[in-house]
């Protein structure tokens, strides 16, 4: 159903934005073919990251060059065959992968209405500390540790949190009436996409209703906090920059 008179969930501030699935349009990019492409969130908007929805037909493909851009991505649905330099794996829904900067990596024949998100940004190298190596992974198999205490709110850490990267994924599960425990304000930005369930995201000092398929934007500092609300757990498949520098 259409909505009437030009109405939209979505909302793009200076410093934050909510992206909702009505609004989608897809691009034409490079290296892709038989997938809807939207690029959700991107330098364009103030990010300094971006965030992608592939969602291939049967055929499609995903081919994306070496160079200083590292990739983060999530299979939501379907599956397909994941390669990464010199690993290649068939890969289903709630695969999640890395693929460093300096390689090349692609997804082929995917099951039909796969969706796969990708995190993209610059990689900033540490001095004296190994670049990461690709993974590929499953999140099934990675334990949800409950946040700060709270066994209603789980946070599953995709990659590993160490210094060699200067990005994180994680998947945060909330049981309803489960929320972050304080109005977070921190220097990192996010990129997140609802997977399941809803909520209201506090973004700034505008409070959204939100729900499967919704994109959000956080730049640094954008004060932050989430309630999941109704009768099934709600959760979310997030990015953010970490282990650098200040300045
Ligand atoms: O990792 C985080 O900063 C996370 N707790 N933020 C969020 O869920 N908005
Ligand atoms: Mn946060």
């Amino acid at each position: 159903m259409s909505i009437p008179y030009g109405q939209t969930r979505t909302r793009v501030a200076a410093r934050h934005a909510l992206i909702a699935p009505d609004g989608h349009v897809k691009s034409n990019v490079p290296g892709i073919a038989g997938a809807a492409t939207v690029i959700l969130i991107n330098e364009a908007m103030g990010a300094r990251f971006a965030q992608w929805l592939l969602t291939f037909e049967p055929g499609g493909s995903a081919s994306l060059p070496a160079n200083e851009i590292e990739t983060a991505g999530y299979f939501e649905t379907g599956g397909g065959t994941l390669t990464i330099g010199g690993q290649k794996k068939r890969v289903a829904a709630g695969a999640y992968f890395f693929a460093p900067a300096g390689e090349a990596w692609s997804i082929a024949s995917p099951l039909k209405n796969t969706r796969v998100t990708l995190f993209q940004k610059k990689f900033e190298p540490l001095a004296g500390v190994e670049r990461p190596a690709a993974i590929i992974g499953d999140a099934a198999n990675v334990k949800g540790e409950p946040f700060l205490g709270d066994p209603d709110a789980r946070l599953q850490v995709l990659l590993p949190d160490v210094p060699a990267f200067d990005l994180a994924m994680n998947i945060f599960t909330y049981q309803p009436g489960a929320t972050l425990p304080f109005v977070e304000t921190h220097v990192m930005e996010h990129g997140l996409l609802m997977l399941a369930g809803q909520g209201v995201y506090r973004l700034e000092d505008a409070w959204y209703p939100v729900a499967a398929g919704d994109v959000i934007w956080m730049a640094p500092y954008c004060p932050q906090w989430f309630v999941a609300m109704g009768k099934t757990p709600a959760s979310y498949l997030y990015y953010k920059d970490v282990n650098r520098r200040a300045f």
